[in-house]
């Protein structure tokens, strides 16, 4: 049974304020916090920020106050049932995009519910949610983000990540291959560029003075071990008026399927996040067409919606998508979403937001829902590396039971 709920803002990464939660059970106390990202789709349910002369309008209180005050009476007493609390929060909420109560509230809640919900069971996290969402379990492939741009860097390159994918044949051994790989990129960068241009951005990836995004392709492979590469493009973040910002050039879809198409034969990608701006269904169809067997991977395009996953459905618009459990704002909502991706046949790739904390929710959630990926940033900071920690330890024990 719940016995208590309570909510206080903390800091995320970025030194922006958060939500944290603890739920309390007979059984014990369940903390979780809240993500939030800076390249956020405009489909992504809303996060109820105080706008106020604290830290810059960024404070959280009146989602904490909404959680002490409106969401504690409507869940203490209650059975620790994670469908029917986030059902509870989603009716009370009231809205399409939970801003009601605010969608940092609700998750928060939620995902302490999960945890609790696990231990009533006395089963490990990920176990609970393989079998409450009866997907198959699956150590997901991890995608480091080694080169910030856009959004998360400041820098003069347009699209916001370089993402290397190792293939060995273990979680701990893909970890392995990619810090090798990123202290070498970190020497060679040095070379190219200065030592300056190792400083990190939001999501622990440098930020190298580079020119353009051909530029940082060719370092990425530079390193001769190859690995295959993912870009999140994040394409709507630099799109204006019909055109996108590429550089010093103004390019239109054709132009940018062009230059998709380009690269792609130029460098050893496997996949393209967000590659058009956020409502072009049909640009991405085209650019599926044109490109052929490629990850065309959805996020700001589907905002972890089921309804914005059917529209791209209908429209063949991608086959894989980028699932963040805070762009719905509920777990059992982010599971629907990870049954509707396996329905369509989709990758699904579980993602950390720029702005995290030393929460690792979703390194178990990411292996019960049976993700083919997770990116969580580069090896290079404690809030994304507490993540792949988890997985290590996540993958020792799932081979144990497999012993
Ligand atoms: C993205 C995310 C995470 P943000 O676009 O995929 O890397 O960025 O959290 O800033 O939206
Ligand atoms: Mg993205």
């Amino acid at each position: 049974m719940i016995k208590d709920l309570k909510a206080r803002e903390i800091l995320d990464s970025r030194g922006n304020p958060t939500v944290e939660v603890s739920l309390s059970t007979d059984k014990g106390e369940f903390v979780s916090s809240v993500p939030s990202g800076a390249s956020t789709g405009m489909h992504e349910a809303k996060e109820l920020r105080d706008n106020d002369d604290r830290y810059m309008g960024k404070g959280v209180l009146r989602a904490v106050q909404n959680i002490n005050e409106k969401i504690k009476p409507l869940i203490v007493g209650k059975e620790v049932d994670p469908s029917i609390i986030d059902k509870i929060m989603i009716e009370a909420d009231g809205t399409k995009d939970k801003s009601g109560l605010g969608a940092n509230s609700i998750l928060g809640v939620s995902m302490s519910v999960f945890r609790a919900a696990a231990n009533e069971k006395n089963m490990p996290l990920f176990d609970f949610l393989s079998s409450f969402s009866r997907l198959e379990k699956n150590i997901p492939v991890p995608c480091f983000n080694i080169v910030n741009g856009g959004a998360h860097s400041g820098g003069g390159v347009s699209f916001q990540e370089f993402m290397i994918v190792p293939s060995e044949e273990s979680f701990k051994e893909n970890l392995r291959s990619a810090v090798e790989f990123t202290h070498e990129l970190e020497e060679s960068i040095a070379e190219s560029y200065g030592r300056e241009s190792t400083n990190i951005g939001d999501e622990g990836g440098f930020v190298p003075k580079a020119e353009s995004e051909k530029e940082i392709l060719k370092l990425l492979e530079k390193e001769g071990k190859k690995k295959s590469i993912i870009i999140d493009v994040a394409a709507t973040e630099f799109f204006d008026e019909g055109k996108y910002s590429l550089g010093k050039e103004r390019k239109d879809r054709k132009e940018m399927i062009a230059f998709y198409k380009e690269i792609v034969s130029d460098f050893s990608i496997i996949g393209i996040e967000d590659p058009l701006e956020e409502n072009d269904f049909s640009g991405w169809k085209e650019l599926r067409e044109e490109i052929g067997e490629l990850m065309i991977i959805g996020d700001d395009l589907l905002a972890t919606n089921v309804e914005r996953m059917e529209l791209a459905r209908k429209f063949d618009s991608c086959n894989a998508m980028i699932l963040k459990i805070n762009q719905i704002g509920s777990v059992s909502e982010a599971i629907e979403a990870a049954k509707k991706a396996k329905e369509f046949g989709w990758s699904i790739i579980v993602s950390h937001r720029s702005g995290e904390t030393n929460d690792d929710f979703i390194a178990d959630f990411a292996v019960g829902v049976g993700a083919n990926y997770i990116k969580s940033g580069a090896p290079k900071r404690g809030e994304r590396i507490a993540k792949y920690n988890r997985l290590l330890k996540i993958e020792e024990d799932t081979l144990k039971i497999n012993q």
